[in-house]
């Protein structure tokens, strides 16, 4: 039921996007698993999305509590800080800091079998910046993390 309903909002923010015509939404997926290891080293968006869909999949089947995973896109130079903020910030802020404008985007915490996306526009990058995702999961980020490349 909650799937089917995630699925239409993708489904309408895809027709949507496409209505104004220049507009083009790229979609990337990445998963977690329970070992604590995203599937990807590095994400490479192109110049000319305007939005990115970004879809998180936990593959393995710990509880989020134990072995939750996020998605977090900052500058390189950021991850660190707003790593940290995150661990401070609790789980039900999904270790993230309320209102951290370092974080560019991010998704919820999720557990094994779950799925989550973030929608997010390109205007918000610069090509030739460094960005790095990682995992903000308290212990996760020095290994739950990759390049984020667009341009
Ligand atoms: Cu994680």
């Amino acid at each position: 039921m909650k799937l089917a309903r995630i699925v239409t909002i993708a489904s309408l923010l895809a027709v949507s996007g496409g209505a104004f015509g220049a507009d083009k939404v790229c979609k990337v997926e990445i998963t977690g698993t329970d070992s604590m290891q995203f599937d990807k080293k590095e994400i490479a968006v192109a110049a000319d999305c305007t939005s990115v869909e970004l879809t998180l999949k936990h593959s393995g089947k710990l509880p989020a509590q134990a072995m939750g995973h996020n998605w977090v896109l900052a500058k390189t130079a950021d991850v660190a800080g707003v790593a940290s903020d995150g661990v401070g910030a609790g789980f039900a802020k999904d270790h993230i800091k309320d209102g951290d404008a370092r974080v560019i985007a991010h998704t919820k915490i999720v557990g094994g079998g779950q799925t989550t996306t973030v929608t997010f526009p390109t205007s918000k990058l610069k090509a030739g910046e460094s960005y790095t995702y990682f995992c903000s999961f308290p212990g996760h980020s020095s290994i739950m993390k990759g390049a984020f490349k667009f341009g």
